[in-house]
């Protein structure tokens, strides 16, 4: 995938999603947005016309992961879980207006701004997820190509290093969270890191490429307590084509 307008939108949702950028990245997703259309920041759950977040469409079948990644688990993840997370954000942002305008509490500054990074984290975290997956021999698993797998080689020692890295971080978050492969602006390294909730421990400056979401109602109902069994099976349904464009674009 070349590096398209609508690879750059999804680098800003990304860094949107990842340290702090959220406000900066929202706005400038609404202003490609108005350069090329609304549709394209649909996709990535921003409605520049109506000024506010929304769920976006699955880019495959909520069966379309199975065996991988359950349909019933999907439906519950992207119709409920995800579109709390939109709820929650624009809830939160319409708080922070009325505290501005005087008609929310001043002393909820904090409630309300930390309920918008869970939230918005929430939000682009799922966008990304979903975004980043594929069914398995169409699109997803397999292993990364060009320059990302140079990448993983040249800063994780080999891809099954960099697997075995990922998977570990992943089965080691504790209680509800993430693991992220994340590129790191300054240095130029991949680096794999562990989030709390959706939103902690993530530090500013690197633009999420790859994440799993490792909260229980990600995998519960068809892998129970089996969080390794459920990592493996995530490697089946990758996008690699779809992760090694968010690198380009990086
Ligand atoms: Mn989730």
């Amino acid at each position: 995938m070349s590096d398209t307008p609508m690879n750059r939108r999804e680098v800003l949702a990304s860094a949107a999603a990842l340290g702090g950028l959220a406000l900066a990245g929202s706005g400038a997703m609404g202003a490609t947005a108005h350069a090329d259309g609304a549709a394209d920041a649909k996709e990535l759950g921003w409605d520049a016309d109506k000024g506010e977040f929304v769920l976006p469409a699955l880019p495959y079948g909520y069966d379309a992961l199975e065996p991988h990644i359950d349909e019933q688990t999907m439906r519950i993840h992207h119709g409920k879980h995800h579109a709390g997370y939109v709820r929650g954000a624009n809830g939160a942002l319409k708080a922070l207006a009325g505290l501005r305008d005087g008609e929310v509490d001043a002393g909820l500054i904090q409630n309300w701004s930390r309920k918008l990074s869970f939230h918005l984290g929430g939000h682009m975290n799922h966008t990304l997820f979903w975004r980043g997956l594929a069914p398995a021999g169409k699109g997803g698993g397999g292993r990364p190509t060009g320059a990302l797998a140079s990448a993983i080689d040249r800063d994780f020692g080999s891809f099954d290093k960099f697997r075995a890295h990922f998977s570990g971080a992943a089965g080691a978050v504790e209680g509800s969270g993430w693991a992220w492969l994340v590129h790191h602006g300054i240095s130029g390294r991949l680096l794999v890191l562990q989030m709390e909730n959706q939103q902690k421990l993530l530090p500013v400056g690197v633009t999420a490429l790859l994440g799993v979401d490792v909260w229980e109602h990600a995998y519960y109902l068809r892998y129970q307590n089996r969080r390794k069994d459920y990592v493996r099976a995530f490697f089946e349904v990758i996008d690699w084509g779809r992760v090694g464009a968010r690198f380009s674009g990086a």
